[in-house]
């Protein structure tokens, strides 16, 4: 512990007992570099699949113009502080010239097979002071010797290349994805020898899975912790995969949990992980980074941004753009720490302890109450009135996570107010406020594990930024624009241009049940101020739809639901275990007959996954009675994490006027049962 923290720090370690399971010194650094990139590229960015099936000609992996400079160049200006790459995914394919692997760089057309990403990329982030990463699937649909037990040691051999030639790793991904191999066969994987074969070569290394050991999977996809979110983790019984903790578990981590296995938040700034040229223009925004970002590192957990490489080799430009905005927009808010050397009074004083080093804004110093006083409050003072709306607290977690809750008060005529209250701390722990002008904060720790460690406070006032508008569109076709921001002007496009002040003003819904490219965006002061653009796609309106039959549904999970223009709301055939089992199906009459270019299938809403379907058959007909073959089948990868919206083109284009999606196996092989939010068509 000495070596982590100041002098200061170091003489009050020795008198504060640490409390529960505490960090290693390389999970401490790991927590303090917040944010950094992730980075999916392989044969499914030329394949614009997310999930490979290893059967890939490996000579599609071809990137000519490739520089690992870019990415590094990219993450370093944009903030980051490491990059991890996806070594290997599930289709096996390696990024490397693996000598335990036929299915590598080595096998493609990228620099005639001489070419080395890994090589590349560790030479680059060493270039630019960046930390290297790797990520590396268990699960591979390639090779042979895969759900046999040689292949542990194929793959034990593999880490020991990634993790032997390309110096310091600081963070080893592990995916806990574990499916079917060439030969139809699940792997049992061991992973104690997995670990130790990390840590025999990077002792230093982080270790990622869904239950550690170095850090956890935060439960999804989308980069939000819980509002409670604990570093400690109960981990005896679990492993990664289908024995992995609750995904609501995995959000909120346990108090009192056994290790110290904190949370990464993991999410891509596009919808899938790889890239493809369909999403250039579904890059996430700046609110939507920023919400990501408050809901990752201001709740205790680290911000794994993915940031796909196109099938040039570089980084896409909207993306990089979007990167740097968001570096802008975060240092604007962070830039004046209002609660610096304010004047500290406490309820409780330890001995020893300054007060002074919650606002000297130090990580390594801090205030802390006698030993079982589990309760305190700190007031600061300032000589001016400051107005601010985020709250930023820290707790010094080298002597464990403590705080289990705290409220901000303000002082306001003459009198405190309460602001807000929340739950746990840990590392870092914002608070998103609306704006207050006061000359005197309280903020009481209300309850605590131990008594309390904390090592800062500070407040910021944010630029306010103008919400996006939301687009949507009802079952009739009808588009309607919306924005959270007092009384802005929303103009939009409908020829796919960026919306200017010129464009045409929203003044209430309009007509579009053909489909098309909406564009919104936000303005105030004359067009001084606007929002970013926010588009939508879509394609013929489910006006005239009439659903024909379904094997049943459950309580009031209407059929009509799937094809009522809202994606909040959903079709669920019955979902008693027994009553109903797979396969389902749902049949719509479209009553005109289309050319037909694929289907799109949305899942239930992404934060309640319920009855979401994996493997699928789409058939079309003329008449509802002969359906003939499928026109597509296959399954929806990687669904079960990421439940967006899923597109499938047809290798032909279909005729008819009856649809019918068969739903042959759940993402989740414990639910019989099968929903369906929104089923759309693509004729465009
Ligand atoms: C998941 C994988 O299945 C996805 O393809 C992606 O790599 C994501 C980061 O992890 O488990």
């Amino acid at each position: 512990m000495a070596g982590l923290c100041g002098t200061l720090a170091t003489a009050h370690a020795q008198k504060i007992a640490p409390y529960g399971a505490l960090p290693s010194k390389a999970q401490v650094n790991w927590q303090d570099m917040e944010y950094y990139m992730f980075i999916h590229l392989g044969p499914n960015t030329f394949t614009d699949k997310e999930w490979g099936h290893g059967d890939e000609d490996p000579k599609v992996f071809n990137p000519t113009q490739l520089d690992a400079r870019q990415w590094a160049r990219t993450a370093k200006l944009a903030g980051m502080k490491a990059i991890i790459i996806t070594a290997k995914h599930h289709d096996g394919f390696c990024l490397w010239p693996s000598k335990y692997s036929t299915h590598t760089v080595r096998e493609s057309a990228w620099k005639d097979g001489k070419g080395d990403v890994l090589k590349e990329l560790s030479a680059a982030c060493k270039e630019y002071g960046l930390k290297f990463g790797v990520y590396l699937s268990p699960w591979d649909r390639n090779h042979p010797a895969y759900g046999t037990p040689e292949y542990n040691q194929v793959f034990v051999n593999m880490l020991n290349e990634v993790l032997g030639n390309y110096g310091s790793v600081f963070e080893q991904w592990f995916d806990g994805a574990n499916g079917e191999g060439p030969n139809g066969k699940k792997q049992e994987y061991d992973w104690p020898l997995f670990h130790n074969t990390v840590y025999k070569k990077q002792p230093n290394a982080v270790i990622f899975s869904d239950v550690g050991p170095g850090c956890r999977w935060v439960g999804n996809e989308e980069g939000i912790a819980g509002t409670t979110n604990w570093a400690t983790l109960n981990i005896t019984g679990f492993a990664p995969g289908s024995a992995a903790p609750s995904q609501a578990v995995l959000n909120e981590g346990n108090m009192n949990g056994e290790k110290w296995v904190p949370a990464e938040c993991d999410v891509s700034i596009r919808p899938g992980w790889f890239y493809s040229e369909s999403t250039n223009e579904q890059v996430k925004s700046l609110q939507g980074l920023m919400d990501i970002y408050y809901g990752s590192v201001g709740r205790n957990g680290n911000m794994l941004l993915n940031v796909p490489v196109d099938r040039r080799g570089l980084i896409y430009s909207a993306d990089s753009i979007r990167l740097m905005e968001f570096r802008q927009i975060r240092e604007a808010i962070f830039k004046t720490n209002l609660a610096l050397n304010a004047k500290v009074t406490t309820s409780a004083a330890r001995k020893g302890v300054k007060n002074s080093s919650l606002v000297d804004g130090k990580t390594n110093t801090y205030w802390a109450t006698p030993d079982n006083e589990l309760k305190g409050s700190v007031t600061l003072d300032f000589p001016k009135s400051v107005t601010f709306n985020r709250l930023l607290l820290q707790e010094y977690v080298p002597l464990g996570q403590r705080v289990k809750a705290f409220s901000i008060e303000v002082w306001q005529d003459g009198a405190f107010k309460e602001l807000a209250t929340a739950t746990t701390i840990g590392h870092k722990r914002v608070l998103l406020l609306p704006d207050v002008t006061t000359s005197r904060i309280r903020i009481n720790i209300l309850d605590a594990l131990a008594c309390p460690v904390i090592s800062e406070i500070q407040l910021y006032k944010a630029p306010g930024l103008l919400a996006l508008p939301e687009i949507k569109r009802n079952k009739n076709g009808q588009v309607s624009l919306t924005c959270a921001s007092p009384d802005p002007e929303l103009h939009y496009t409908l020829d796919g241009k960026e919306p200017t002040f010129s464009s045409p003003v929203y003044t209430g819904h309009f007509d579009l049940p053909q489909g098309g490219i909406v564009k919104a965006k936000a303005f105030l002061e004359e067009g001084k101020i606007s929002s970013a653009t926010v588009s939508a796609g879509y394609d013929i309106a489910p006006a005239k739809w009439k659903v024909v039959f379904t094997d049943g549904q459950a309580d009031g999970a209407d059929p009509v639901r799937a094809i009522d223009g809202d994606p909040a709301s959903y079709w669920m055939t019955n979902y008693q275990p027994d009553a109903s089992k797979y396969p389902h199906e749902i049949q719509v009459d479209m009553e005109d007959t289309l050319a037909l270019k694929g289907f799109t299938y949305t899942p239930r809403h992404q934060l309640v996954r319920s009855g979401t379907i994996y493997t699928y058959a789409f058939y079309v007909s003329l008449d509802g009675k002969n359906w003939g073959e499928p026109v597509a089948q296959g399954s929806f990868a990687n669904i079960a994490n990421n439940p967006v919206i899923q597109s499938v083109k047809f290798d032909k284009p279909a005729n008819g006027r009856f649809i019918r999606l068969v739903a042959l196996a759940p993402a989740n092989e414990k639910e019989h049962w099968a929903s369906v939010a929104e089923l759309g068509v693509i004729t465009k």
